[in-house]
């Protein structure tokens, strides 16, 4: 053993060092140069019998040869060790990166949404209006006889003698046609209240979408057209439907239009409690009296009119069995409709 033996020594371990992968490797190293019988060790034996005068920069030099050894050894342990735990949790690139949760439409947005989607492309513009609103608006614009029941406490929410919260959303069209000339053709959906004890089945707030158009010669004819396609649309396009006669203060001829019951296709079912067929909205010609309140000149213009309400429809198509589940904003309910 010489100095230069000892110098290449440390070059070896250095190359060495670069071929060890694994901690198996590393165990390998060890056992080669840092043990009591490794070659780091017999080299420092070698040191009793070098001669006298060479034994000074022999021994500085064993000794940077068993610390190159074992910084060598350290650095490269703990390297494999922080990939260890990479691997086992720390970091791993390889894994996908987490989903944020993302919100989704409320299923009454969605319903309206698709509903505004239909009537849009069949030409009809969306107009918005207050919830809170007057008398003359809400009721009497509308042909509402002085002591109908809906004008009662009741039925009505008054915020005081002259305030109320709109009961449907014919006031918005009220406001339409006071501000523009016919032709119209507009649908308003939005937020009604009303006084109702709160059940399954009905809540003190709920949402209509209703539809108005104004202008010379329009008829029954085109009211039937536009909502049959609607259905068609919204229902899909194997539905069957019937208008029969009703009343409204507001429109006269008035009717109501069933479909047959999409769950069951006009079988009969729990849902359309076995009559096979399902109410979804109410209808007519707009009354004479209204055209006059706005100043429109009844003799010179028709128009027709109708509203539905989206929440029990929404119930219906979503198979919700309790009305109040839609407002509670309850995400394990919300989130399954992604
Ligand atoms: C004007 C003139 C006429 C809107 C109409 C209905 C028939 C109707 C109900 C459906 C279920 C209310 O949500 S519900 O409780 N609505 O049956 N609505 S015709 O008629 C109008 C509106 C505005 C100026």
């Amino acid at each position: 053993m010489n100095l230069k033996s000892v110098y290449e020594t440390i070059e070896t371990l250095k190359a060495e060092i670069q071929t060890v992968s694994t901690k198996e490797d590393l165990e390998q190293f060890r056992l080669k140069y840092l043990v009591r019988k490794g070659i780091v060790q017999q080299m420092f034996e070698g040191l009793k019998t070098a001669a006298p005068e060479e034994r000074p920069l022999l021994g500085k030099a064993l000794n940077e040869l068993r610390q190159t050894a074992q910084r060598l050894f350290d650095e490269k342990k703990s390297q494999l060790e922080q990939v260890q735990t990479a691997s086992k949790g720390g970091i791993d690139l390889t894994i996908p990166g987490r989903r944020r949760p993302i919100g989704t439409k409320h299923p009454i947005t969605q319903a309206l949404d698709d509903m505004t989607d239909i009537f849009k492309a069949m030409g009809f513009a969306v107009a918005l209006g207050p919830e809170i609103e007057d008398d003359f608006h809400n009721f009497e614009a509308l042909n509402f006889p002085p002591d109908h029941p809906a004008r009662d406490m009741q039925d009505t929410f008054f915020l005081d003698e002259t305030a109320l919260l709109r009961t449907h959303t014919s006031p918005v069209q009220i406001r339409v046609m006071m501000n523009q000339k016919p032709p119209i053709r507009h649908i308003m959906p939005g937020r009604v209240y009303r006084n109702e004890a709160i059940s399954a089945r009905s809540y003190c707030m709920f949402h209509q979408l209703e539809g108005l158009a104004v202008d010379e010669n329009i008829t029954f004819a085109e009211l039937k057209g536009t909502l049959a396609t609607f259905a068609k649309k919204f229902f899909g396009s194997n539905v069957r439907y019937v208008f029969r006669p009703s009343f409204f203060p507001f429109t006269e001829p008035s009717a109501e239009m069933d479909i047959s019951c999409f769950l069951c296709n006009g079988k009969g079912c729990r849902v359309c409690k076995q009559s096979g067929w399902l109410e979804i909205l109410g209808c007519g010609m707009v009354d004479p009296n209204v055209f006059k309140a706005v100043g429109y000149d009844p003799e010179e213009v028709t128009g027709y009119a109708f509203g539905m309400g989206i929440d029990r429809t929404a119930l219906l198509l979503y198979g919700i069995d309790d009305i109040r589940m839609l407002y509670e904003n309850d995400t394990r309910l919300l989130n399954q409709f992604t």
